[in-house]
């Protein structure tokens, strides 16, 4: 049975009324299988977003659809009203049982959202503006899930952001180089073990919890084809308790640099510091008003300690035999681990006219 016809079943077992035509991958998402299905209405195609949910990496994807729709619910309701509400906050679409997530005959997990038309995601940061659109939509999705009514948010993946674990991890596969790679990967190997002393500076800052995306990729912000507006923050599989400087750390790692997240030229790898100030005022637009001056002050630093994790995950994944993140050539998580240490040295040389830089906007 093909891709295809699974998904072609799937999205019937959604409350789309209205004849399936057809689906094809679509996005470039490391985890989910993304697929983009049009469906005949009254005469004219329409789009739908159907996800089958990566069962190796969230364990537990009934109690993550729970998270998901307390989150979108929350927020929808904080948005009613406002212009464009509809295109500002993912909507799931019920299967025909009425829960939010249809189980297949394989054992797969579907979801199904409405497609946001009219705007698109970027790999890599075009301009400033985006950048300053990207972190304050990410700080404004901080602020309205901050009254999110109790309990607490299931962790979909317990421990995600704690950097000394991740290290943890890596210093175990390097032991059993069960792939035979390590050979290949030395200079990163050394690079990753010579900076074991900042893994555990945001653990041990003692910040409040706050409910947090955790997964602020460029790429999970959709931003509007006409006026270049944020319209929507994406990919909420990760939405948990977590730091708000996870957040911030990784639109940094994403948005600072012209370069693709795997590209192989080295050179072109950089942190543009005009791209970190249009964060940094982006994000204190929406953001400001509730962080902590401790949170302030280690803005920069979550950059580069968000990089380095998100850099040893690679490299992890890389020495085990490409286990977790797809992978679309020999090498490639690899080619990835290098373009964040590459972007890691250069928040180093940057480091200290970051940090002015913020404790001036900050006044
Ligand atoms: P992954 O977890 O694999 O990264 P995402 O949820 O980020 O998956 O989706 C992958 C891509 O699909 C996104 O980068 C975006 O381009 C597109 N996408 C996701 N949801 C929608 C939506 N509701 N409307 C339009 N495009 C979407
Ligand atoms: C994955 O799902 P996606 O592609 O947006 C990963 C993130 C990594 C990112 C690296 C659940 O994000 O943690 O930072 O790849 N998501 C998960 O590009 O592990
Ligand atoms: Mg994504």
């Amino acid at each position: 049975m093909s891709k295809e016809h699974n998904v072609a079943a799937a999205a019937g077992q959604f409350q789309i009324r209205s004849e399936f035509l057809s689906a094809k991958p679509y996005g470039n998402g490391h985890i989910n299988d993304t697929y983009c299905a049009v469906f005949q209405q009254v005469g004219a195609p329409v789009r739908y977003i159907l996800q089958r949910i990566n069962q190796n990496v969230f364990k537990n994807p009934v109690v993550l659809m729970e998270n998901i729709e307390r989150v979108t619910s929350h927020l929808a309701a904080q948005v009613a009203g406002e212009p464009d509400s509809g295109r500002r906050v993912l909507r799931l679409i019920p299967a025909l049982d009425g829960r939010f997530w249809h189980l297949d005959a394989e054992a797969s997990y579907w979801r199904a959202y409405h497609f946001i038309e009219k705007a698109r995601t970027y790999d890599a940061v075009e301009s400033t503006d985006q950048a300053f659109q990207a972190a304050r939509a990410f700080g404004s999705f901080q602020k309205l899930l901050a009254d999110l009514p109790a309990p607490r948010l299931h962790d979909t993946i317990p421990d995600f952001h704690n950097t000394p674990k991740r290290f943890t991890a890596l210093e175990q596969v390097i032991a059993e180089d069960a792939a035979g790679r390590a050979i290949l990967a030395r200079t990163e190997i050394e690079f990753a073990l010579a900076h074991k002393s900042i893994t555990g500076a945001l653990l041990d800052a003692n910040l409040p919890e706050r409910v947090t995306h955790n997964d602020t990729k460029l790429n999970n912000v959709m931003l509007d084809d006409a006026t270049g507006e944020a319209v929507c923050v994406i990919d909420l599989d990760t939405v948990m308790p977590g730091l708000a400087l996870y957040d911030f750390g990784d639109m940094v790692r994403t948005t600072t640099s012209p370069a693709m997240e795997d590209e192989q030229d080295l050179s072109k790898v950089t942190m543009q510091f005009p791209m970190f100030e249009a964060l940094v005022r982006g994000y204190l637009a929406s953001a400001g008003g509730f962080l902590t001056p401790a949170e302030k002050k280690f803005l920069a630093f979550s950059g580069k300690l968000i990089t380095f994790e998100i850099g040893i995950r690679f490299l992890t994944d890389y020495l085990a035999g490409d286990k977790y993140f797809k992978v679309h050539r020999e090498g490639h998580n690899l080619d990835r681990c290098r373009t964040q240490f590459k972007l890691v040295e250069s928040i180093e040389q940057q480091e200290e006219k970051m940090n002015r830089l913020v404790e001036s906007l900050e006044q």
